[in-house]
């Protein structure tokens, strides 16, 4: 009976790690600010065709609409109350969206902001996306409701009644981040709503939620509110599915919390990754390529089977959150392409590519005066559609990286070899490595500054591959380089270090 319940406990935790992602796909895709209805034709026009497990939605519910600075992306962290119109669309388009996307194959996980309210300074009237009157000066959030009693106000112990210090876990909990109301979800009210609000969204069909400021909950109010949380609905997932959870902790070390903290209750954001990754391929603080032979836990990331891992997010590529200058972003295409590419064949975590709109950057003195500047928006502040053009890239503003061939090639790539182990490692002790998954894929760089030309054991069956990143397999015929693998598995490469990208991938099926 004992190792029953064992079982059942170890199981039920572990299953909240399973993405559920169908059909072996292995990638998730942040569309970052899109509207429901470009979500939906994105899931059946280019995700579900391009082997796409799921995509990570921005925040559903009703959120506060500001005037100064003018529609902010971040409007969308700071919720009014659980009704499910926002700035990317209404209730109903919200549902479309799910069913289209299920339908073919691709997974929603919802941006979940449970942490807080609006900013204790977001004034009062109906400036929200739905239209609900609330006070945040009263803590009056009646479309819940919430009251002043559900908010962590008497808890929190610094002056200015906001986080003033990450090395004390108790402000970090129990106060407000950046102002933001902090809700009592100590309170069995408090997590009812919450409860209720997630567990709507997994009816409708979502597989799951990306958990936003987890380092702000006590995991023990986290454990119980995915406790009440509702298994899967059986129109796409199978019986007794738990949701997906991956939990947003911010974890460079130094701090007292840790990811440590969260792992047992569902994935966690491995901010590690995406930090050290960009210095690598910025040859930064004399990191070079080939010390990454031993990537993913020996760098002293967390386990495998705890982390979410991506190369920038929606906020570190702007200069909020955290990883700094390191982080390699759109903006930086060249680097960037090889940077996701690497951490597309490589093994380690649930892979999440970021999708990003454009802004007028402004640095001055390493901050972006335009970080707050919300997506591709018409004068009225409502929110532009994605227009695609003739070369299946975006128009607008929007940077669609994840319609970039090479990105989408290598999406592909990490499906064709999942399950496969990292094998044939080569490096030339610098900038140039390259490392294949068993005998379905292999891929090589070279971020030096002299060409590489090697000959390689691929661990793959003989025969003609396409490279996926100079071009692609169209029918029998290859759109850029071709790579001859011997019987032996041996095969010549050749990469300038001028090359468009310096990189090559093969992989099953790109063999012509
Ligand atoms: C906006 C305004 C604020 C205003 C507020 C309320 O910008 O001026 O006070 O409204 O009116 C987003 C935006 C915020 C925005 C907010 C609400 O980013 O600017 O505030 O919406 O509209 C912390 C949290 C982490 C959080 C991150 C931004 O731990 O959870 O800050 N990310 C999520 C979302 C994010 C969202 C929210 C949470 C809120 O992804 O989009 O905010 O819903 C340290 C700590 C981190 C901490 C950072 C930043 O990091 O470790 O936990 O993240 O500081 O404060 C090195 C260190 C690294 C350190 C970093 C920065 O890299 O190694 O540990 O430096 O110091």
């Amino acid at each position: 009976m004992k190792l029953f319940i064992l079982v059942a406990l170890f199981g039920l935790s572990l299953a909240q790690h399973n993405p559920h992602t169908k059909h072996g796909r292995t990638a998730i895709v942040h569309l970052f600010e899109w509207r429901w209805a470009d979500i939906a034709a994105e899931c059946e026009r280019f995700l579900g065709p391009n082997g796409f497990g799921g995509v990570q939605i921005s925040p559903p519910n009703e959120h506060i609409v500001l005037n100064s600075p003018w529609r902010p992306w971040w409007q969308r962290y700071q919720p009014i109350g659980y009704n499910l119109c926002s700035r990317s669309g209404s209730e109903g388009e919200l549902r479309d969206m799910i069913s289209r996307c299920n339908n073919v194959g691709v997974n929603i996980y919802v941006d979940a902001v449970i942490n807080h309210m609006c900013g204790a300074g977001g004034g009062e009237g109906t400036h929200s996306s739905c239209g609900s009157w609330f006070n945040a000066g009263s803590r009056d959030f009646p479309s819940v409701p919430f009251t002043h009693s559900d908010f962590n106000d008497h808890k929190c112990r610094t002056g200015s009644g906001d986080i003033e210090n990450y090395g004390d876990a108790h402000q970090v909990r129990d106060c407000r981040l950046v102002g933001l109301l902090d809700l009592a979800l100590e309170k069995d009210y408090v997590r009812a709503k919450v409860t209720d609000f997630l567990n709507k969204l997994i009816d409708v069909g979502v597989a799951g939620f990306r958990v936003d400021a987890c380092k702000h909950m006590w995991p023990g109010d986290l454990a119980v509110i995915y406790g009440r949380l509702h298994n899967l609905t059986t129109n796409w997932f199978p019986g007794g599915s738990r949701p997906f959870i991956f939990q947003e902790v911010i974890d460079l070390g130094g701090e007292p919390i840790t990811s440590r903290e969260y792992v047992h209750l569902g994935r966690v954001t491995e901010f590690k990754y995406g930090a050290k990754l960009g210095t690598v391929f910025k040859k930064w603080n004399g990191e070079k390529l080939f010390y990454t032979k031993t990537w993913g836990e020996g760098w002293g990331f967390m386990p495998n089977g705890s982390a979410v891992a991506f190369v920038d997010n929606h906020d570190n590529q702007r200069g909020h959150g955290a990883g700094g200058a390191s982080i390699v972003t759109f903006w930086d295409s060249r680097l960037y392409k090889m940077a996701v590419g690497y951490m597309l064949a490589h093994p380690y975590g649930v892979t999440r590519v970021m999708s990003s709109f454009h802004w007028n950057r402004h640095i001055v003195n390493g901050k972006d005066q335009n970080d707050w500047m919300g997506p591709p928006s018409h004068g009225n502040g409502s929110t532009k559609s994605v227009p695609i053009n003739p070369d299946q890239t975006c128009g607008d503003g929007w940077v669609c990286e994840h319609r970039w061939r090479q990105i989408k090639n290598m999406v592909i790539f990490r499906n064709v070899v999942n399950g496969q182990p990292h094998s044939n490692w080569w490096d030339n002790q610098s900038n140039q490595v390259a490392f294949g998954r068993g005998n379905r894929g292999f891929i090589v760089f070279n971020n030096d500054d002299w060409d590489l030309d090697v000959t390689l054991n691929t661990g793959m069956p003989g025969g003609t591959y396409c490279d996926v990143i100079s071009g692609q397999k169209e029918g029998n015929r290859c759109t850029g380089e071709q790579i001859n693998v011997g019987t032996d598995g041996w095969a010549d490469f050749k990469i300038s270090n001028r090359d468009e990208d310096p990189f090559v991938a093969i992989h099953a099926e790109s063999k012509l």
